[in-house]
């Protein structure tokens, strides 16, 4: 007979408050044993809640953005049969226990699905290690995702490798409580090297008692039967053959990935639920997620123009030692992001670059007088750039635009959002200063400094860096003369501006000696005519030879 089971956070140890991530199901859903339910994330790591039943989910008590606690009621399930953690008992259902702790046991009970109703739990000390890497000999390890006291659940990650080809993530052959680590990143590692000793959980079933020795071994061979971790070669071997069939046409409802995934994931932008899994369960790996963003940039012409009907090829492995001595740097993580996110717009917009020069003798006077008298902030010229461009922007409306997504329509924006090119310790990031037209210079001098702060901290957050119209790459403090910068899709138009210098102008006279400022202005060409782009050059041009135009 159905049954309504409730559904309770498990021990978050020391963690409190923990973010409710995300809610993997929704009212009417049917889960099978094990399914993840929610995903809770803490300063240190993420983790998804699985279903000890299998039913329908008849009752949601929490929502996305929740802070929630160890024994918080998540989930009503009506179940149909009885849950493999579950010991039935005639001890009244709708009784809630309280909470196990490891000593209210004769051994210490470390698992998510303690707080299920009536269970009998027990625990035994098991290593975990290194899973088979076939030919694969010291392996880099470049993540460690677990820490001493973590309680984790099967198929959590807990340690990244990567080999030249792939980089996979182990997952925890079963559940329990961390208690010693014997691994750390950056080493070498090798098939069968012990990663971690982990207490164990194991769940007692049966009314008749069964010696646990029994249980552990025989969960030993149902796991090794059928959950073969898969080596690196396949893992990458996988990922290459996804095919058109892996990207889902209908966003899932249900997604499995492990917590590093989820966060290359949100890394890449990419919505898991278009993502198909290849491992085990349908779970989601980090290769899953690379061949989706590959064939997402693969894809033949849409109406954001990327592809253009064909692919580009692969770009082959060298091997640049025969040459001479190389060395391998990895890049950032800011780079790993940003690259195909360059590469992308760099395709889907046809870029033309204009190049002209304005005049900021008399602008570069106001500048220094200005900070002469300035006590808590700076004025570079970039701030004025900034305002100038706001002005142009309202005159040349077309600059601040989207193409609409079916390439019909041009979104006209009425607010003026400006972002700067920050030049980070870690790769290029794009803060957005909001609202400018409602800015002085002032106030853009302290945000400017404050938000390029931030970047090269690392602190952005995604709202810092979203909702920009029109993009600013500013080169100026460094050097060079004209560069092409790549529009900031799906912006139309990005200014790079460079170092001025004094140059002999011809007045009609006599050659005057005056602060000659480049500007190298690239737009996107379904947008914008050659015309337009030079109209709008000649306007920032005029606006920062005269700054009494922004009052015009
Ligand atoms: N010409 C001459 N000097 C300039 C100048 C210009 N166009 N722009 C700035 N300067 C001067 C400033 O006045 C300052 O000198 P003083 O200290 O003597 O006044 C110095 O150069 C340094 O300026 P800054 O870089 O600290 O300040 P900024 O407001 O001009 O720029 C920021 C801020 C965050 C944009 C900049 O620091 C930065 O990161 N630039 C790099 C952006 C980048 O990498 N773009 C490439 C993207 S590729 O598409």
């Amino acid at each position: 007979m159905a049954n309504i089971k409730d559904i309770f956070i498990p021990d978050l140890g020391a963690d409190k408050d923990v973010d409710l991530i995300d809610i993997m199901v929704k009212v009417g859903d049917i889960v099978e044993v094990e399914d993840g339910l929610i995903t809770l994330e803490t300063e240190k790591a993420s983790m998804d809640v699985p279903t000890p039943y299998k039913g329908k989910v008849v009752e949601i008590l929490v929502k996305v953005g929740d802070k929630v606690n160890s024994g918080d009621l998540i989930v009503k399930v009506e179940s149909t049969e009885e849950s493999i953690n579950e010991v039935p008992s005639s001890s009244n259902e709708n009784e809630k226990e309280p909470i196990a702790s490891p000593k209210d046991d004769e051994s210490k009970i470390t698992s998510p699905t303690q707080f299920v109703k009536e269970q009998t739990i027990k625990s035994v000390l098991e290593e975990v290690r290194v899973p088979d890497l076939g030919a694969d000999k010291d392996v880099d390890l470049i993540d460690v995702m677990i820490h001493v006291g973590d309680i984790i659940v099967k198929d959590y990650s807990i340690i990244t490798l990567e080999t030249e080809k792939a980089s996979m993530d182990v997952p925890a052959p079963f559940g329990g409580e961390v208690i010693e680590i014997f691994v750390e990143k950056g080493q070498k590692i090798n098939g069968g090297d012990l990663i971690a000793k982990v207490i164990k959980t194991v769940v007692i079933e049966d009314k008749v008692p069964t010696p646990l020795a029994k249980i552990v071994e025989d969960e030993k061979i149902v796991e090794k039967a059928s959950c073969p971790i898969p080596t690196i070669q396949e893992v990458a071997a996988r990922s290459i053959e996804q095919e058109e069939s892996n990207v889902l046409s209908k966003k899932a409802t249900k997604v499995y990935a492990s917590p590093s995934v989820r966060r290359v994931s949100r890394e890449f932008g990419v919505d898991l639920g278009f993502v198909k899994g290849s491992a085990k369960k349908g779970r989601i790996t980090v290769e899953d997620i690379k061949a989706y963003v590959k064939e997402q940039l693969n894809k033949p012409a849409s109406a954001t123009g990327v592809g253009f009907g064909f692919n580009l090829p692969e770009i082959k492995e060298i091997d640049f030692s025969q040459f001479g001595k190389v060395k391998r740097v990895e890049l950032s993580r800011v780079q790993k992001v940003s690259g195909p996110f360059l590469h992308k717009n760099y395709l889907a917009s046809p870029h033309v670059t204009q190049f002209d020069e304005c005049d900021i003798t008399e602008l570069e006077k106001f500048r220094k007088e200005q900070n002469e008298i300035a006590k808590d902030f700076k004025l570079s010229p970039l701030v004025f750039i900034i305002k100038a461009v706001e002005k142009a922007l309202k005159i040349h409306p077309k600059f601040n635009s989207s193409l609409s997504a079916d390439g019909q329509e041009l979104i006209m924006k009425e607010y003026f959002n400006i972002g700067v090119a920050v030049d980070t310790p870690n790769g290029l990031l794009v803060p957005v200063i909001k609202d400018v037209d409602k800015k002085g210079f002032k106030d853009i001098a302290i945000e400017l400094s404050e938000l390029s702060k931030k970047a090269r901290d690392g602190k952005l957050t995604n709202a810092d860096m979203s909702g920009g119209c029109f993009t600013i790459s500013s080169l100026g403090g460094i050097g060079g003369t004209y560069f092409t910068p790549i529009i900031n899709s799906p912006e139309v138009a990005i200014l790079g501006v460079s170092k001025s210098s004094i140059k002999p102008i011809y007045d009609g006279s006599d050659f005057k000696p005056r602060l000659i400022l480049p500007l190298s202005l690239s737009y996107d060409h379904k947008v914008i005519d050659g015309a337009d782009g030079a109209r709008f050059t000649t306007t920032l041009s005029q606006i920062l030879s005269d700054l009494r135009l922004l009052s015009m």
